[in-house]
């Protein structure tokens, strides 16, 4: 039998960035190529809201359904649970995985809320909780861009999180995540990746920063905290 700490998994690749940065746009996009250049890869959506945690979690993202804090910030955490043992089966199958969006959403949103029980969000701690030990992403990509860019792109604002308030808290909490993952796993991990530009432009940075990860990855998957 092969030992799999020395055979080469698919990669675990992440996606991050504010609303409206043009994260699907990308990931589709990323996906499509890895395909047509006959590599084995797949998407993962977060949140993923086909589930029946996923179905509450569109809900209160639509303003439908109301939620304590802590009660849907848990949720969007169980939505990657019933996920993450996929997602290691996969790797671990060769095939790349490419999320859209991952525990560092959480994490920012949450945190970022000016909520009814504590008056600066969730403690930064709390957040970090639920979803320590899924799996590890080989790379994240932060797509960064300006406030004012993101709000002229199409469809902002309609829904929960989609104010400017909320996304200029989100930016920070984003910072310091990305601290949090500099500090326990070193500065490989996570990538800022300019997102202002055309598509075009943007893929081309986003494919120079992936380099030759997608053709497998040697070491177990690991676990994010
Ligand atoms: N959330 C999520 C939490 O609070 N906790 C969690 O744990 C998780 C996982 C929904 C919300 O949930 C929160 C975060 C979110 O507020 P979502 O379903 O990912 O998360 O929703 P959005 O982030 O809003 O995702 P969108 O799909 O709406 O935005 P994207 O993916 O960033 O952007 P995209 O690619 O759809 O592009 C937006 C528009 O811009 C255009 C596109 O054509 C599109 O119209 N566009 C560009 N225009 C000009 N130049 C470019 N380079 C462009 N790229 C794309
Ligand atoms: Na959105």
């Amino acid at each position: 039998m092969s030992d799999p700490s020395s055979s080469r998994r698919g990669a675990f690749i992440v996606f991050e960035g504010l609303d409206r940065c043009g994260k699907s746009t990308q990931v589709a996009r990323l996906v499509d190529r890895l395909e047509r250049e006959g590599q084995k890869a797949r998407l993962q959506k977060f949140p993923d809201r086909t589930t029946a945690i996923g179905k509450m979690i569109d809900a209160y993202l639509q303003s439908k359904a109301e939620m304590d804090d802590h009660a849907i910030h848990l949720l969007f955490s169980a939505n990657r649970w019933e996920c993450a043992a996929a997602i290691r089966q996969d790797l671990n199958r060769g095939i790349t995985v490419i999320a859209d969006r991952y525990a560092f959403s959480g994490i920012a949103f949450s945190a970022a809320k000016v909520s009814r029980s504590a008056e600066m969000g969730l403690p930064f701690d709390f957040c970090l909780q639920p979803d320590r030990s899924l799996p590890l992403p080989d790379l994240t990509l932060y797509m960064s861009l300006p406030q004012e860019e993101a709000t002229q792109r199409s469809q902002f604002g309609e829904e929960r999180y989609e104010t400017v308030t909320m996304q200029q808290a989100t930016r920070k909490q984003f910072r310091l995540v990305a601290e949090e993952v500099k500090k326990i796993h070193g500065g490989t991990k996570w990538i800022d990746v300019d997102a202002r530009g055309t598509i075009e432009e943007v893929e081309e940075r986003i494919k120079g920063s992936i380099g030759v990860l997608t053709d497998g990855v040697i070491g177990r998957v690991g676990e994010l905290w």
